[in-house]
């Protein structure tokens, strides 16, 4: 487990929501925080007992409930204690001031949870998995978060077993080559070792495969509305959003920025982005602009949604490969029919009015029903580029065995693709990608 920067002066923080609450939480740990602690209370501390107790603060004293955790059984894996104030601003800050006038210092975002990885307690994937759990908007990413957290997808774990094994057997080889009896046994250890290597790379690349199902849960299914001018694209987006987050007008080419709103389906987070109305020329610098950013929206999204109003114009939109549907607007004499998509569609186009809210539903339908469903455990860039990484040393090995070339070779393979895997626990991770996972934490977690 990584080491660097390992310290633990005594750190404090409010891990509570700063306002007016029932009961808040201040959160202290490292070497001597017990002392501290109870130089300010009036009764002693015992480990793992919640006991009633007043803190002495400078012109107050607060009658709260203190807890005190021996390391390495507490969250960071140091002497942890835990105050339970009422939940005022003027207490809480009172009560840090006076641990921090005594030696404490601020915690910095993440810091408890960024001291339970270096102490060991946490690996980086669930700490990362903690993340999403408090930034969880929908029981879709909590379900996903816990499941990560609790180690629930196996088959990275594996994966990393076995490149553990082939790693030894070809060091062992190498090393102790000679002594073993034969070149039958030595082909038939080898052949075992790329084997391994075949398994872990079909596995690594069914994760990678699955890698943009776990994202879309944790940052919701994006989706560009596209369309001509006018034909009701921030319409549908506040329809989407239920809100009035678009100006709309029936002037051509009001919407010029990207604008994006957020809505939940089925438990899962759709993320629609509007778009300024594209049209083959105009004079207007702005609306250019416009023009230019809606078709960057459209490729990087996860899908696109065509807006028209009639079946001809889409044949005048732009065509972006990936997935798609198409929309007719302005359908006002329909009926509304709920979720039920298919019967809302006629040439695989979809009715619908904006303006009047009907067929809305079932649009939400179908992009629920375009949303990738599987998943595996990797959902964030750090942890695709570590699998890339991994399955790209494990193609070289393979691709070393076809031109029957060293062992060597393969021996330095399978290092960096066992490198990569472990990274993506932590080990050995830089500083700066440390930090990078820690400062998504709020102050106190
Ligand atoms: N009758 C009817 N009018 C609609 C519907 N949807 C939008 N409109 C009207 O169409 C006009 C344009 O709507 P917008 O939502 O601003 O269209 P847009 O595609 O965002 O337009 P730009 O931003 O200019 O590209 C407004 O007057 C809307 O009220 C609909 O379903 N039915
Ligand atoms: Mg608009």
């Amino acid at each position: 487990m990584n080491n660097m920067n390992k310290k633990n002066d005594i750190i404090a923080a409010l891990s509570s929501p700063y306002g007016k609450s029932a009961v808040a939480v201040i959160r202290i740990s490292g070497e001597g925080c017990k002392e501290l602690a109870e130089r300010h209370l009036s009764r002693e501390l015992k480990n793992g007992e919640l006991r009633y107790n007043t803190f002495k603060a400078s012109g107050f004293t607060e009658h709260l409930m203190a807890v005190y955790f021996e390391n390495p059984h507490s969250y960071t894996g140091e002497d942890t204690v835990e105050l339970y104030p009422h939940g005022n601003t003027a207490i809480c800050d009172g009560i840090i001031k006076t641990l921090t006038d005594d030696g404490a210092r601020l915690a910095e975002r993440g810091e408890f949870t960024k001291r339970a990885f270096l102490n060991g307690k946490l690996d980086l994937m669930k700490c990362e998995a903690l993340a999403d759990i408090i930034d969880a908007q929908t029981t879709e990413q909590l379900v996903y978060g816990n499941a990560r957290f609790d180690g629930q997808f196996k088959s990275l774990e594996t994966t990393e077993k076995q490149l553990n094994k082939a790693l030894s057997t070809v060091e062992a080889i190498l090393h102790y080559g000679d002594e073993l009896e034969g070149e039958d046994i030595d082909s038939a250890i080898v052949d075992d070792v790329f084997s391994s290597i075949d398994v872990a790379a079909e596995k690594l690349e069914a994760e990678i495969n699955a890698f943009d199902g776990g994202k879309i849960i944790n940052d919701g299914f994006k989706i560009a509305v596209i369309g001509e001018p006018n034909v009701g694209k921030s319409t549908l987006l506040n329809a989407l959003t239920d809100s009035d987050r678009a100006i709309v007008t029936d002037i051509a080419g009001t919407t010029r920025d990207i604008i994006d709103g957020e809505y939940v389906y089925n438990g899962r987070k759709f993320v629609i982005i509007d778009t300024a109305g594209i049209k083959d020329y105009t004079a207007d610098e702005v609306e250019k602009i416009g023009i230019e950013r809606a078709k960057t929206a459209a490729k990087t999204a996860d899908a696109v949604l065509y807006v028209v109003t009639d079946d001809r114009s889409i044949s005048r939109l732009p065509e972006i490969d990936g997935k798609s549907a198409i929309i007719i607007n302005k359908c006002d004499d329909i009926n509304d029919a709920g979720t039920d998509f298919m019967t809302a569609e006629s040439d695989g186009m979809l009715k619908i009015s904006a303006k009047f809210g009907k067929n809305v539903t079932a649009l939400k339908q179908k992009l629920y029903e375009m949303c990738p469903k599987d998943h595996g455990a990797l959902c964030n860039h750090r942890q695709f580029a570590c699998a890339v990484k991994c399955l790209d040393s494990l193609k070289a090995a393979q691709a070393e065995r076809e031109k029957s070339e060293s062992l060597e070779i393969v021996a330095a393979l399978l290092y960096d693709a066992y490198s990569a895997i472990t990274a993506l626990h932590g080990e050995n991770a830089d500083e700066n990608v440390i930090s990078s996972v820690f400062e998504r934490f709020c102050v106190g977690k």
